[in-house]
């Protein structure tokens, strides 16, 4: 049998993280392309060699030739530019839409059978620009943001409560920015919906505001303490999350970034909302009932969204 082969488009912080995730996981043989030359070998060999103390035995590869993706049945896409401190996502549109114009090209030629997820900012922009440049089926091309999103907010609602983050269950919807929406009604802690643990005095209303708020300003609070970049670890183990629901048929309830035709109101434009993915990639986009706040939250963010996909037509009328 045919060992399953991941390509990683994109050989940097992330690119190098997940590499190394994966072999970890001994999820498949691992191709990392980057345009920069050595990175992506240099990376590879490296982590090759960790193969020896771990005990794994995935075959690694670093390349700049695309030929080299060739038969991969996941592609995880990070190639672009991040954020440095003062940038907003929106800051990188120009640059990064080039570079997914190169990367759906390649993709197109050589795994054109592939579930492709997106990593690259500004997101939802970026992952509808990138499926219209590899022309790969919508339910093939997603973006990852949402699981990270509500990682995040799992991660500081377990340090508030002082419980396991495994107990508590999170919600996010809406764009990759920082008009999100955390969905407080649809979080729970042992299965306990936020609102009712405001009413059972166990956190305050403006506290569990003050924790909505850094879980929207979550990238930025990051990329202002590392200075060079933005964050690397847990993107990387949000996107395997998704490649994994995808390998192993695990039909998994996950918030991405999915093209939306008609649900939610919205047609022809990646938006973040829960869906299950398996084996047939992205299967079905979960509609859930908003209230008009939430409702209005939601229509903020996916202006933004439009927004960004306009600005990408400005510079590339041909994707329209
Ligand atoms: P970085 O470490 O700079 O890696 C990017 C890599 O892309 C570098 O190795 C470049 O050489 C390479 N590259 C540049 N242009 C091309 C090209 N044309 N073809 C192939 N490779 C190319 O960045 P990173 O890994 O920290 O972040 C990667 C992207 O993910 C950035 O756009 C970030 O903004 C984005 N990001 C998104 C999230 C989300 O939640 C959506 C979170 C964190 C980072």
């Amino acid at each position: 049998m045919a060992r399953t082969k991941i390509a990683l488009i994109g050989g940097g912080m992330i690119g190098g993280t997940l590499a190394h995730l994966i072999s970890l996981k001994e999820l498949g043989d691992v191709v990392i392309f980057d345009i920069a030359e050595g990175v992506p070998q240099g990376k590879a060999l490296d982590i090759a060699q960790s193969g020896a103390v771990e005990g794994h035995d995935c075959t690694l590869r670093g390349t700049n030739a695309y030929a080299d993706i060739e038969g991969a049945s996941v592609c995880i896409v990070t190639a672009g530019v991040p954020r440095k401190p003062g940038m907003s996502r929106d800051d990188l549109i120009g640059i990064n839409l080039k570079v997914m114009e190169q990367v759906g090209a390649g993709i197109r030629k050589y795994a054109p059978n592939a579930f492709v997820i997106c990593i690259t900012n500004p997101l939802d922009a970026m992952v509808w620009a990138l499926q219209k440049a590899s022309g790969l089926p919508r339910n093939m091309v997603i973006g990852m943001a949402g699981v990270l999103d509500t990682a995040r907010f799992q991660h500081f609602l377990a340090e508030e409560f002082r419980v396991s983050v495994q107990d508590v269950s999170a919600f996010v919807l809406g764009g990759h920015g920082d008009d999100m929406v955390p969905l407080v009604r649809y979080s729970t802690v042992g299965g306990i919906p936020l609102p009712d643990l405001v009413k059972m005095g166990w956190i305050r209303q403006d506290r569990l505001d003050q924790i909505v708020d850094r879980t929207r300003k979550g990238g930025g609070e990051i990329v202002g303490l590392l200075k060079t970049g933005s964050a690397y670890y847990a993107p990387a183990a949000s996107a395997l999350a998704m490649a994994e629901a995808f390998l192993k048929d695990k039909k998994r309830v996950l918030p991405c970034a999915a093209y939306l035709n008609g649900e939610y109101g919205v047609k022809g434009l990646y938006v973040g909302v829960p869906v299950i993915i398996g084996a047939g990639g992205t299967e079905r986009v979960v509609e859930i009932d908003l209230n008009s706040a939430e409702r209005a939250m939601l229509m903020k963010s996916i202006e933004s969204v439009k927004g960004l996909v306009d600005a990408c037509i400005k510079i590339n009328p041909q994707l329209g």
